[in-house]
Order: structure tokens, then sequence, then C-alpha cells
């Protein structure tokens, strides 16, 4: 077996060099002339080509280690091809990588072409190990404080180049751009996600618009300040009526569900409580008053979560609002609504009754300051007078606000009278 030890080449810098990548593995093959570490002083860095070809047997050297001229590098096997006279020459120009500007910049050392300045440094985590760039690659990322560890190479071998960095800082500022004035989307990057694969298989889909929007509504609500009052509505004579309503729908088309009454009662207790149908302009110091009742209602969708809005609740029956919420919830299905059927709620309803669950705390849909959420009814033994007890429908009701907008004697107020209407329609349909 013809072996040949490979060491650190004259690179006209007297100093320690650091390893600051290995470009090979054991039992990889090599071509004359291909990168097999990159070292780096305090001004340059240098790329040390392989002088033969073959296959690497072992390497000395790891990422970190400070070498000199004459320090072993690795042991290669070489091919039987290999003419020898070429023994650890210094490094020469080869053909390198098509290298876009800025072109390395030679130093002192006239030999050396492989050397390039590291001025205008900053500082950049070095993903260690695995990066391969040549050293005007390098450059280019410092001076635009790229880490080469997120670059994805197009190169041949795994190779960074110039217009991988550039795509990448596009990337980035196409991003920013993108974030600037909708909400601060960059609390939504995670930081490092870990490798997710080394703990079974995994998978990668694209978020669709709707997805990634509504993530960023949730990231943008969530920031207020959030208090959520839970309650109960008697409805068992609210259902009785209801069903005595149903042959009346399906003769007008409709299906006559709770949220019709739901939409309803919030609108009276919005007029009631005017408090709860504001905005807050913290940065006028302002609070908006709104004098309409628009009230959104959260729709359960294949393609993602939709909200319409209904106009002028106060102004509209239970029949109108039920043709309304049917229209807009088989819109929102199948895509149709238009983004003005989405925009000027004051409140919003999101009603999980038909899914189950006794309870949850919906976020608010800011810039409104309240939202209800609705669970299921449930029959329940409520005590009503001496030691009896009847079985009653019991709808459970989550109200989540906005504590900087609204107090929480008002919280109970709000569903104290939401409880109150829903137990008596009377009040309600006058
Ligand atoms: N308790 C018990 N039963 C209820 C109920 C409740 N709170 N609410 C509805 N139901 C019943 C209905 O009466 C209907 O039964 P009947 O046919 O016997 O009358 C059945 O459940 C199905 O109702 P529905 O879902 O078709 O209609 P709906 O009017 O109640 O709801 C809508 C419409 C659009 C609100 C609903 O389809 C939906 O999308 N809900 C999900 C909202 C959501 O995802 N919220 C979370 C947002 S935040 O992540």
């Amino acid at each position: 077996m013809n072996t040949e030890d490979v060491v650190v080449p004259a690179t006209g810098n007297d100093g320690e060099l650091e390893v600051i990548e290995i470009s090979v593995s054991v039992n990889s093959d090599v071509d004359v002339d291909e990168t097999i570490v990159v070292l780096e002083s305090d001004k340059a860095t240098v790329e040390v080509p392989s002088p033969k070809q073959g296959k690497v047997l072992g390497i000395s050297v790891s990422v970190g280690d400070k070498v000199k001229e004459g320090a072993a590098i690795l042991t290669l096997e070489l091919s039987s091809a290999v003419d020898s006279s070429d023994k650890n020459e210094p490094p020469q120009k080869r053909n390198p990588e098509p290298e876009p500007a800025p072109t390395p910049t030679p130093v002192d050392n006239k030999e050396n072409k492989y050397l390039s300045q590291k001025d205008n440094a900053v500082s950049i985590p070095v993903t260690q190990g695995t990066v391969h760039a040549g050293p005007s690659v390098r450059k280019f990322s410092r001076e635009h404080g790229v880490d080469l560890g997120r670059v994805s190479p197009s190169g041949p071998k795994h190779r960074i180049l110039v217009e991988d960095v550039s795509a990448y800082i596009k990337q980035q500022v196409q991003h920013a751009q993108h974030s600037v004035g909708s909400t601060d989307s960059s609390m939504l990057i995670n930081k490092a996600l870990p490798d997710f694969s080394q703990y079974g298989k995994t998978s990668t889909s694209s978020m669709s618009s709707v997805q990634y929007k509504t993530a960023e509504n949730m990231q943008r609500s969530w920031s207020v300040p959030h208090v959520t009052q839970f309650d109960e509505a008697d409805i068992t004579d609210m259902e009785v009526f209801r069903k005595q309503q149903k042959t009346i729908a399906e003769s007008r088309g409709l299906k006559l569900t709770p949220i019709a009454f739901i939409l309803k009662a919030c609108a009276y207790a919005l007029q009631a409580l005017p408090q709860f149908n504001v905005s807050l302009d913290l940065s006028q110091k302002q609070l908006i008053q709104k004098h309409f009742i628009h009230i959104g209602f959260a729709v359960d969708t294949p393609h993602g979560l939709f909200v319409p809005v209904i106009r002028d609740v106060d102004q509209k029956n239970i029949w109108q609002l039920a043709a309304e919420c049917q229209d807009l919830a088989n819109r929102a299905k199948e895509k149709k609504l238009t983004p003005s059927e989405m925009q000027g709620g004051c409140f919003t309803v999101s009603s999980l009754g038909a899914l189950g669950g006794t309870c949850f705390t919906p976020i608010v849909n800011t810039p409104e300051v309240a939202i209800l959420g609705v669970s299921k009814a449930q029959m329940k033994p409520i005590y009503v007078e001496g030691d009896k007890f009847e079985a009653r429908l019991m709808l459970p009701l989550s109200l989540s606000y906005d504590h900087r907008a609204v107090n929480g004697a008002d919280g109970a107020r709000f569903t104290t009278l939401l409880t109150k209407v829903m137990g008596d329609l009377r009040e309600l349909l006058l």
C-alpha cells in the first residue's frame, strides 16, 4: 500500500493557524487539489488542498486544533495512478469553484492565492465541522453576518457558493420586510429547533396561508392580559322553543341551532355593557367606543379557522341571524368569504358546543376586547327551591376579556346577563 502523510504547507504565516474545518472524512476519496482542511489565523483563512489523489486513511487534527507549518494533517492511501513527485508543494491556485465578488485578497505571501483578509469581521456563530465553503465565500458571509451553517449548499460536494449566501440574505430580508407592519412575526420564528428525526420518523409540509395568518393573529392576541370568566346558562326553555321552531325553520330552508340565540344574547349584553364594545389605542391613550354591534363567529373548516362577521346583530331577528350564520359558515367552508366579510367585528363567539368539552379559555380576537367560548350543553341536576333538584339543560360559557379594557366585575356582569337572557328569551325577543 502506497501511503503519504500530508502536512501543513507553507502558508506565509509564521504563527499558529486554527483548524476551522475538516473537509474530508476517514475512508473518503479525495482528488488532487480538493480541499482537505481549512485553517484560519487572525488575519486570513487558508484552504489546504490535497497534493495527491487517494483515500483518507486517518486524520491527525480536529476542529479547533492549533497547527503550524509541517504539522501532520492526514494520511492518504495513494491511488495507483499517482505521480509522487509533487509531494507537499505549497498550495497552488487550482480550478476554483465559481466565486463572484468579492475575490480573495492576497496577503504578503505572494505564493498563497488562497488567503483572504479577515477584515470587517463580525461575530458570527460558526457551525462547526460540516460547512464546506471557500475563503471568498467565508469572507462574504462574515461581511454580511451570515452563519454559514444556516445556508443550503448548491455547489459540488455540498460546497456553499457565494450565490447560496446571497440567496439566504435575500430570503431573510424578504421575511423581515414581510413582518413589518403585520405582527411581530419574528416571534413566530422558532429559534433553532432540534433535529426531531433523531427521535423517530418525521415529515415536513408547508403551512397554508390561513394557518400562518391564524398563528400570527394568535401570537399578537396572546400579548393581551387575559382573564376568563366561567358561567352556565340554563337553556332548557330556549331549547324547547328552538325545537318547536324546527319545522318552520326547515320550511325556510334553515337549520336553527343555538348559535343564533347566542349571538342575539351577546348583542343584548354588549348594548347593556358598552365597555365590552371598545378597542384600546394605547399609543394615543384612547378608548375607541363602537356604536354598532358587529359580531364574528369562529367557523372550523378543513382549510383552517375563519371568523366571518355578522353586521348589526342587535337589529336582526333570530331567523335573519340563523340564515346569515348558515350562509357565512357554508361559504367559509368553500373558501368563498370576501375579506370585508371577516372585518369590523366588535366581539367574537367561538362555539365548540357541537363537538363537546366542558369549558375552555378562548383567546381574545384583538383589537376586540372580549370573546365568548361556548361548550356543549349538558343535562344537570339544578337546585331550585326547598330540597328540590330539577333536570335542566345547562350551557357552559367562557368569557375571555382583555383586562386592560374590562374589569373583573364587569366580566361577571356580562356572563350573568347572558345567563339571564338565555334563561328567559322573552326579554331578548322583544
Ligand atoms: N351544546 C349542545 N349542542 C349543540 C351546541 C351546544 N352548545 N351547539 C350546537 N349544538 C348542536 C346543534 O344544535 C346541532 O344539533 P341539532 O341538529 O340536533 O340541532 C349540532 O350540535 C350541530 O350543530 P352545528 O355545528 O352544525 O351548528 P352550530 O350552529 O352549532 O355551529 C359553527 C356552527 C359554524 C359555529 C360550527 O360549525 C363551528 O365551526 N364551530 C367550531 C368553532 C371553532 O372552531 N372554534 C374554535 C375557535 S378557536 O380555535
